[in-house]
C-alpha cells in the first residue's frame, strides 16, 4: 500500500466531486477537501487551472514523502482518481482476471453513459433558460435506457461487477440524483435496493456530505 501525504481534494456538492469523497472515507484516508463553488466559477480560478487545464471538479494532489521536497502529484477527473487511488491502495478493484474485466466495463458504463447523460438531461429539464421539449426527451430517454441496464444487471448481481467496487462508487452519486434526469428509483426496484443499500454505507454517508456545507443550488 501507498501512502499519500497531505492527500488534498477539491471539491463541491455535485456528483463527479462525490465519488472521490466516497472512495477517500472508503479507503480510510485522511485528507482536507477544499470547496470549488462552481455557480461562482471558482474552477476557472487560476490555481485550479493550474491543476486541470479544464476547469473542473475534482482535483486531488498529494506527495510521495513525508519530506517537504517530496514529488507532489496532481491528478484530475473522477475516474482516473478511482483507478489510480484502487490501484495505489489495492482495494475496490480486482487485481485481475474476469472480475477485474467485468469492474472496469461497469466503471466505464458509469463514467461514459450514467454521469455524461445525466448531467444533460439536468441541464436540459432544469438549469437550461430554454427547455427544448426534443433535447428534454433525447436526454431522459438515455438516462432511461442506461436505469434499465443497470436495473437489470442488479436484479442478478448484488452490486454492479461482484463484489463493491469502483463502479459501484462512480454510479452511486448520479443514482443518489436521480430526479435530475425524471428518473423515479421506484420504476426500477433492483436499481432502488442497490442505492439504499449503498447510501447505508457509513463511509458513503460520510462521503455524500464532503465538502462540508456544500450546496449545489442555481
Ligand atoms: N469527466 C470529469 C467531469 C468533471 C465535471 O464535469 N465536473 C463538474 C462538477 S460534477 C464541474 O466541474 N462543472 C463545472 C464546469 O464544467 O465548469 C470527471 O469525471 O471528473
Amino acid at each position: 500500500m501507498q501512502a499519500e501525504h497531505d492527500l488534498t481534494a477539491w471539491l463541491w456538492a455535485t456528483p463527479n466531486s462525490n465519488r472521490v469523497s466516497i472512495l477517500f472515507e472508503e479507503l480510510g484516508l485522511s485528507y482536507q477537501a477544499i470547496g470549488v463553488n462552481i455557480r461562482k466559477r471558482e474552477q476557472f480560478d487560476p490555481a485550479i487551472l493550474a491543476m486541470n487545464p479544464y476547469g473542473k471538479i475534482p482535483v486531488v494532489a498529494w506527495r510521495e514523502g513525508a519530506a517537504p521536497d517530496a514529488p507532489r502529484h496532481v491528478l484530475f477527473e473522477s475516474g482516473a482518481i478511482l483507478l489510480a487511488f484502487a490501484e495505489r491502495h489495492g482495494r475496490l478493484l480486482p487485481a485481475a482476471g474476469a472480475a477485474r474485466d467485468e469492474t472496469l466495463a461497469w466503471l466505464m458504463v458509469a463514467l461514459t453513459s450514467l454521469g455524461p447523460m445525466t448531467g444533460q438531461a439536468h441541464h436540459w429539464t432544469d438549469l437550461a433558460p430554454q427547455k427544448p421539449d426534443a433535447a428534454v426527451a433525447f436526454t431522459v430517454a438515455a438516462v432511461a435506457r442506461v436505469y434499465r441496464v443497470l436495473d437489470e444487471r442488479l436484479s442478478a448481481s448484488g452490486h454492479l461487477a461482484g463484489a463493491y467496487s469502483i463502479a459501484d462508487i462512480a454510479a452511486f452519486p448520479w443514482v443518489a440524483r436521480a430526479g435530475w434526469a425524471r428518473m423515479d428509483l421506484a420504476d426500477y426496484p433492483a436499481l432502488k435496493r442497490w442505492h439504499d443499500r449503498v447510501a447505508e454505507r457509513p463511509a458513503v454517508r460520510r462521503g455524500m456530505a464532503v465538502p462540508d456545507g456544500a450546496i449545489l443550488s442555481g
